[in-house]
C-alpha cells in the first residue's frame, strides 16, 4: 500500500510536491503535539476523590502566542506558495508555443475539442473526443476549460493539476508532461448523480505518435465523411 502521492509527471509537479510535504510536515507536527496534549491533560486532570473543579480566567499571553504563531506560519506558507501559484495559474506567465485544446465538461463526460488542420476550432475537419484527452509529451499544453452546465473540476493527480470548470467561462490552464503514458482524469467537484462516471484519461504521446494520431483524426473528420462514419472512426475512444 502506497501512503504517499504517486510520482508526478509534470514539469511543475516537483514544486507542488515540495509545498505539499512542507505543509504535511507542519500540520503533522501540530497534529501530534495537540493530540498528545489532549490525552495528557485528560489523564492528568481526571476525576479523583477529593479534587474539585476550579475557575480559571485563562492566560492572555498564551492566547496571543497561539494566535500569532499560526498567523506567521500561514503567512510564510502563502509567501513560499505564491511564485509556484503564479507560474501555474497566471495566464500572463503561460509558456509560449503551447499546443491548445478546449475541454468542455458536462454532466457526465469530458469533451475534448481539437482544432482543424488550419488551426481553427470551427473548421470542417476539427473534431471532438469524449473522455480521452490526447496530448504530446515534453510540450506545453494549454487547455481552455469550459462547462456546459454545472461546476465541474478537472483533476489529474499525476500532473498535480486541478481546475474548476465554471458555466459561462473559459478558463485557461496549462501543463507540460515529461513522461508518455495514460493518466487518470477525474472530476473533483460533486456535479450530480453521474459524477462518478466522469473518469477519463489523459493520453500522453510522443511527438511522432501524437502527430500521427492527429492526422488520422483530421482525415476522419474532414473529407466529407458523414456523421455516422465519423462516429464509427472514433469508437473505442468513446465507448464510455
Ligand atoms: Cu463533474
Amino acid at each position: 500500500m502506497n501512503w504517499l502521492l504517486e510520482p508526478s509527471v509534470s514539469t511543475f509537479g516537483p514544486e507542488i510536491d515540495r509545498l505539499y510535504y512542507i505543509i504535511l510536515v507542519i500540520t503533522g507536527i501540530v497534529f501530534f503535539i495537540t493530540q498528545f496534549l489532549l490525552v495528557y491533560f485528560l489523564i492528568k486532570y481526571r476525576k479523583r476523590e477529593g479534587r474539585t473543579a476550579a475557575y480559571t480566567h485563562g492566560s492572555t499571553r498564551a492566547e496571543i502566542l497561539w494566535t500569532a504563531v499560526p498567523f506567521v506560519v500561514v503567512l510564510m506558507l502563502a509567501l513560499i506558495s505564491k511564485p509556484v501559484w503564479d507560474e501555474i495559474k497566471d495566464p500572463a506567465l503561460f509558456p509560449e508555443d503551447a499546443y491548445e485544446v478546449t475541454v468542455v465538461a458536462r454532466q457526465f463526460e469530458w469533451e475534448a475539442q481539437y482544432a482543424g488542420s488550419n488551426g481553427e476550432f470551427d473548421a470542417d475537419d476539427s473534431f471532438t473526443v469524449l473522455n480521452r484527452l490526447h496530448v504530446p509529451v515534453n510540450q506545453p499544453v494549454i487547455v481552455h476549460l469550459e462547462s456546459a452546465d454545472v461546476i465541474h473540476s478537472f483533476f489529474v493527480p499525476r500532473f498535480r493539476l486541478k481546475q474548476d470548470a465554471l458555466p459561462g467561462r473559459s478558463i485557461p490552464m496549462w501543463f507540460e508532461v515529461t513522461e508518455p503514458g495514460e493518466y487518470e482524469l477525474g472530476c473533483a467537484e460533486l456535479c450530480g448523480l453521474g459524477h462518478y462516471r466522469m473518469d477519463g484519461l489523459v493520453i500522453v504521446h510522443t511527438e511522432e505518435e501524437f502527430e500521427a494520431w492527429k492526422a488520422e483524426r483530421l482525415a476522419a473528420a474532414g473529407g466529407g465523411v458523414t456523421g455516422t462514419e465519423r462516429a464509427q472512426a472514433m469508437t473505442g475512444e468513446e465507448s464510455r
